[in-house]
């Protein structure tokens, strides 16, 4: 009996009376927070279990949120309670008008509370992500802990995004929905669907039904196609914007368009349908651009998907044209553009959109030729940097990757992370640029493993250059971080690349 009692003694003990020790400047966070003070100390998940919000409309969902989080990490179950004031006891979420605004958040742990402020409930999502990176399983102890201290956080730059190719290779709504998880994890903000290429169409347009009954039937390879039904892709829409996502959907003109020109014989300038096409050649095809029935085509796809997308932005390709008239180019992308405006969207565009009559409400997606983003700035427009030497997931880590391409580069993890998006050209500088984009192109890329693999961790060290001060960035530093943090790749299940350069523990 007296040994019961002993032992139920000290159990007691250990839950309620102990400090564990802990450092919050040495946990591993991607993207590094903007400033990180640790104060030696730690705080419990146990000790109460529970969630205190500020506001029920709100901060319900992210609360629920947090609430199977932790359960998931730790098995520990929360309750979730509207409070006016925080009880300093529990972990409280909080909005406050007067804190940092948009996106940052403050996070202060003590031994007793954990209390999270932000001006929006963005902040509070991000702010979320940093606490979920930072608790810990104490080995010593046996306790979950969150390493106690302050942190102050913020973006550096306001997109931060990825692009799927699902042209080349389909992929479903749940592999997407996967995609949204993993990019929430990193802080992640946008995620630009390529909706449609020479292989592929991949979204109903209730006007032109042939699009999806013969072009969305092939993919590179002879492999299965598919398309999303308009219900399908809102609930991606709806999906994304419960994670702090916006989806921007591209269709890709006049170049990148087979699987359409197969559909209708209309929209090739012979009036003849074009075979289904399966290889992965670039820059064969072109809508026919002085065909009034082309802008018919373009008004209805535009309407239809401006319909369905939530997001400021429709994404309208532009890319290697090759055989499309530099003038037909230009008059045709003109039209496009003031089609897609006219619907109340803003026109996103591959670098070569420069040519055309661009404004400051464009954005030039750079991702080759340097002279297209500095004019793309001389005409008042954003560039949003995806540089396919640094920025493109499917370039292969290095010659014996078993997936991808290397036209561009090999990139290795160190050189995926070693730059600046404001000191790759020469005028186009911090105010002239939107953001980082990450694209993964499908031609070699075919299921959800696959695509993560090519994707982490080049992901995670582009999600950090796009939100982190560059006082934070540095390879060396980095390394040793991205080592340790692997242990939170693992927790997520992702399929990762064990580069050589890192020391994995
Ligand atoms: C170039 S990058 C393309 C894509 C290909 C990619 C393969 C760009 C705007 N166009 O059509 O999929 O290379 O890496």
């Amino acid at each position: 009996l007296l040994l019961i009692a002993v032992a139920g003694f000290s159990l007691f003990m250990t839950s309620c009376n102990k400090t564990i020790p802990a450092d919050l400047s040495s946990v591993a966070f991607i993207p590094h927070p903007v400033k990180v003070q640790a104060s030696g100390v730690s705080f419990q998940l146990e000790r109460n279990n529970v969630i205190e919000i500020s506001d029920a409309d709100k901060l319900k969902p992210l609360a629920e949120f947090l609430k199977s989080k932790l359960n998931s990490f730790t098995g520990l179950e929360y309750e979730i309670k509207v409070v006016t004031m925080a009880s300093g006891k529990n972990i409280y979420l909080g909005l406050d008008s007067n804190t940092l605004n948009n996106d940052g958040y403050q996070l202060e742990i003590t031994k007793v509370g954990v209390t999270m402020i932000a001006k929006e409930e963005q902040g509070i999502f991000y702010g979320i992500q940093t606490l979920l990176q930072s608790i810990t399983f104490n080995d010593e102890y046996l306790e979950w802990i969150i390493p106690g201290g302050t942190i102050l956080d913020y973006s550096k730059y306001a997109y931060r995004g990825v692009m799927l190719d699902v042209a080349r290779h389909f992929f479903s709504v749940d592999d997407v929905k996967q995609l949204i998880d993993l990019m929430a994890a990193y802080k992640l903000n946008n995620l630009h669907l390529h909706l449609s290429d020479d292989q592929g169409w991949r979204i109903e347009i209730k006007s032109w039904p042939k699009l999806t009954e013969i072009g969305s039937t092939t993919a590179v390879n002879g492999d299965k196609g598919g398309y999303y039904t308009q219900e399908q892709y809102k609930e991606i829409v709806r999906y994304a914007k419960e994670h702090f996502i916006t989806i921007i959907p591209e269709i890709d003109m006049p170049g990148h368009t087979n699987a359409a020109l197969a559909s209708y014989a209309e929209l090739n300038c012979d009036n003849k349908a074009r075979d289904l096409y399966t290889g992965i050649e670039v820059g064969f095809s072109t809508l026919c651009t002085n065909k009034e029935v082309t802008y018919q085509f373009v008004e209805d796809v535009i309407r239809e998907l401006a319909e369905i997308t939530e997001g400021p932005y429709i994404h309208i390709g532009g890319d290697e044209s090759l055989v499309t008239e530099k003038d037909d180019y230009i008059y045709f992308m003109n039209r496009v553009r003031e089609i897609t405006k006219k619907y109340d969207k803003k026109v996103m565009g591959w670098d070569e959109i420069a040519h055309a009559d661009i404004d400051k409400n464009d954005v030039v997606q750079y991702w080759s030729v340097d002279e297209n983003a500095t004019l793309a700035v001389s005409k008042g427009a954003k560039v949003l940097m995806s540089p396919s030497k640094k920025a493109y997931l499917d370039m292969q880590y290095d010659s014996t990757t078993h997936l991808g391409l290397h036209w561009a580069a090999y990139i290795e993890l160190d050189s995926a992370y070693m730059w600046k998006p404001e000191e790759m050209i020469e005028g186009v500088g911090k105010d002239q640029i939107l953001g980082v984009e990450s694209p993964l192109w499908t031609e070699t890329i075919t299921n959800l493993s696959e695509m993560q693999y090519m994707m982490f961790p080049r992901l995670v060290g582009h999600a950090e250059i796009g939100w982190s001060p560059n006082e934070h960035l540095n390879w060396e530093e980095y390394k040793m971080r991205l080592a340790k943090h692997s242990a939170y790749l693992e927790k997520l299940n992702i399929n990762y690349y064990k580069s050589p350069q890192i020391d994995w523990p």
